[in-house]
């Protein structure tokens, strides 16, 4: 039921995108959601070229179906892997954390369906503009790099203000989020927080822990002095950086503090020195499941929901 033109676009079941997790969205995640009948996506974050290729590579061997590649526009190596993706016949491109303007009409020309992450309704209008043939909507509730907005507010205002499918994210992470989504008008949904616990993800099993065992308040938004706020749980590393922005520290000091310190949680499992990066929904995910099993429920949950009010 909950089917939609981003559905036909792409050419999935369910009209559901995995969020592109720095370091933690890998070929194991992307082909698990793709297989399960969503959007996979791969994270190019800052890793090397050459990694992300093989990431790729992998993901077409353990996958027929379609996926992405993230692409985050803070990263040095931006150009090289706006690049990489034309030559490794990537399907779909998601970005985030800047304006991919300046990539758009390359990625158009090798075919590739460009799906930019927007915080606002003016970059949402601009990407329209630009040719991009979605939008994801992304309120502040979301983990990560974040935006002002929330994503009640901001979904309906992107929805009202461009022509092209609009995806709900921040904040969806059961079938009562994927029904609102819907109702506030977008095509579909990214989801990221839920899929940390899939059993196909490879994060640390501690983050997967803190994520199972965080409460409603337990996520902050730390480093907004540096104009780069991300939504992290709370632990020792975010006292740290609370201090900082209490003292007024220079912004050298929040790079340092910053530096190495999402692998340090996703790779060394290190949840107390370290930024685990999760949406305010951690509150609400309490168990363990497959990709399959999470996205079958989610739409079963927004079938019903639905239904309660016909
Ligand atoms: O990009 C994300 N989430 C992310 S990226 C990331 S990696 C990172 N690591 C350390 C520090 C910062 C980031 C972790 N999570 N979400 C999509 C998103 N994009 N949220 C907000 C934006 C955004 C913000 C400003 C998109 C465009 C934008 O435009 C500014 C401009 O140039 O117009």
């Amino acid at each position: 039921m909950f089917k939609s033109v981003l559905c036909d676009m792409i050419g999935i079941k369910y009209p559901i995108i995995q969020g592109g997790m720095a370091w933690i969205a890998d070929s194991s995640l992307a082909s698990a959601v793709s297989n399960a009948g969503g959007l996979g996506v791969i994270a190019g974050a800052n890793a090397p070229v050459e990694y992300v290729r093989e990431e790729i590579r992998k993901t077409k061997e353990l996958t027929d179906k379609p996926f992405g590649v993230n692409i985050m526009l803070m990263s040095s190596n931006a150009d090289e892997l706006a690049k990489l993706v034309c030559e490794e016949g990537v399907k779909v491109v998601t970005t985030g954390a800047g304006n991919p303007g300046k990539y758009i009409d390359m990625w158009k020309a090798h075919g590739i369906i460009v799906i930019p992450v927007v915080p606002s309704v003016a970059l949402a209008k601009r990407m329209e503009r630009t040719g991009a043939d979605a939008v994801v909507a992304e309120g502040g509730e979301s983990g990560g790099h974040v935006g002002e907005l929330t994503t009640m507010a901001l979904v309906p205002q992107v929805v009202d203000a461009v022509n092209i499918p609009v995806i709900a994210a921040g904040g969806i992470g059961d079938g009562r989020g994927v029904a609102a989504a819907f109702m506030l008008g977008a095509e579909g949904v990214q989801v990221g927080t839920r899929f940390l616990v899939a059993d196909e993800c490879t994060v640390h099993e501690n983050y997967k822990q803190k994520v199972l065992s965080a409460g409603d308040i337990d996520t902050v938004v730390t480093g907004r002095p540096t104009g780069h706020p991300v939504r992290v749980l709370r632990n020792k590393l975010v006292r740290q950086f609370q201090l900082l922005e209490k003292n007024g520290a220079p912004l050298e000091e929040y790079d340092n503090l910053g530096r190495g310190a999402l692998p340090k949680a996703v790779k060394e499992g290190d949840v107390d020195y370290g930024s685990v990066m999760a949406g305010q929904i951690a509150g609400l995910i309490n168990k363990k499941q497959s990709c399959k099993e999470i996205i079958e429920e989610m739409f079963t949950e927004a079938e019903a929901v639905y239904k309660k009010f016909l």
